[in-house]
C-alpha cells in the first residue's frame, strides 16, 4: 500500500494551494479549492483511512455528486501552511449515496471541517459536471489581487467586463471564449452564493464575486489554475494600462474575431459585441 501522502492527488493540492499563496491571491485563509476525484484514483490508499470516518450533513442536497468523491481545501486553513501539512489541512471527502451527507475519510487530522465554501464548491461542481459530461473536475476560488481590484472601478455588466479583458491580453479569448460571469455582492459562505455561483457556471468557467474575489473551473489543478493566472494577468495589464492614463488602442472586434477563428473557439457574442467596460 502506498502512503496517501504521496498520491498525486494530494501532490497536486500541495502544489497548487503554494503556487496561490505565492502569487498572493491567498491572504490568511483566503480561498479554497476543491477536486473531484475518481473511486479507482483514491481506492489504493484505503489503508490510510479512519476506521470511523466523521458523517457530516449537507445543508443543501447534491444528488448530482452523490457517491462523489473529493479532496478539498479545510475551513480556516491557511494555503502557505498546506505543504507543511497537508494531512491538517486538507480533507478526502465522499458523497453519501443519497447526496445529503458526506463522510471525512482522511485529512483533517486535528479536527475541523471542509471549506466555508463547500456550498459553492458542489452547487458549481453539480452544474460543470453535467455541462462538461464530467471532464470539469475542480472549482478554485481566490482573492486575485489585479481582478478583485477592476471590481471596484469597472462597469459590472458582464459582457461588458468580459470584452475588457479580452482585450487585456491577446490569450484570453482563446483560454476563456465562454466569458466571465458577475454576481451582485453577496455574502460569503452561504447557501444563497453557492447558488448564485452554480447559476453563472451554467454559462461561464469564470465568476466574479464583486470586492472579493474569483471562482474557476476546469478539468484538472493545471487548467483551472491556469484560467485564474490568465484573467489576472489580463487584469493586472489593465490596471497598469488605466493607471498610465487609459487605453490609446486596442485589440479590435475584428481581431477578436479572427483569433476565434485561428483558435476554434465559439466567443460569447454578447460580449464580442460589447462595448468594452471602459473607466479611463
Ligand atoms: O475563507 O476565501 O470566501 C476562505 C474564503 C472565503
Ligand atoms: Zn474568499
Amino acid at each position: 500500500m502506498q502512503n496517501i501522502l504521496n498520491a498525486g492527488f494530494v501532490q497536486g493540492m500541495v502544489k497548487v494551494t503554494s503556487d496561490m499563496w505565492l502569487k498572493g491571491w491567498d491572504e490568511r485563509n483566503g480561498g479554497n479549492v476543491s477536486l473531484r476525484l475518481l473511486p479507482e484514483e483514491v481506492s489504493a490508499f484505503r489503508a490510510d483511512f479512519y476506521p470511523e470516518p466523521r458523517c457530516i450533513e449537507l445543508s443543501q442536497p447534491v444528488p448530482a455528486l452523490a457517491g462523489d468523491w473529493f479532496i478539498v481545501t479545510g475551513s480556516g486553513k491557511f494555503f502557505r501552511n498546506v505543504q507543511l501539512d497537508p494531512a491538517d489541512c486538507l480533507a478526502l471527502l465522499q458523497v453519501d449515496d443519497s447526496g445529503l451527507a458526506y463522510k471525512i475519510h482522511w485529512g483533517l487530522c486535528h479536527g475541523g471541517l471542509p471549506t466555508s465554501e463547500l456550498a459553492a464548491h458542489f452547487q458549481s461542481h453539480s452544474v460543470r459536471k453535467q455541462l462538461s459530461q464530467g471532464a470539469d473536475r475542480v472549482i478554485m476560488h481566490c482573492h486575485a489581487t489585479h481582478f478583485m481590484a477592476l471590481s471596484y472601478v469597472v462597469n459590472l455588466d458582464p459582457a461588458r467586463f468580459t470584452r475588457l479583458l479580452w482585450e487585456g491580453s491577446t490569450e484570453c479569448l482563446v483560454v476563456f471564449p465562454e466569458g466571465v460571469g458577475i454576481l451582485p455582492w453577496m455574502v460569503p459562505g452561504t447557501d444563497a452564493i453557492g447558488q448564485a455561483t452554480a447559476d453563472a457556471m451554467t454559462k461561464h468557467s469564470l465568476v466574479m464575486w464583486p470586492f472579493h474575489g474569483v471562482f474557476g473551473a476546469g478539468p484538472t489543478l493545471d487548467e483551472t489554475f491556469g484560467l485564474i493566472d490568465t484573467a489576472e494577468k489580463a487584469s493586472e495589464v489593465v490596471v497598469k494600462v488605466l493607471s498610465m492614463g487609459g487605453i490609446r488602442q486596442s485589440i479590435t472586434t475584428e481581431q477578436l474575431m479572427e483569433l476565434a477563428e485561428r483558435f476554434d473557439v465559439r466567443p460569447w457574442q454578447a460580449a464580442l459585441q460589447a462595448e468594452r467596460s471602459d473607466v479611463a
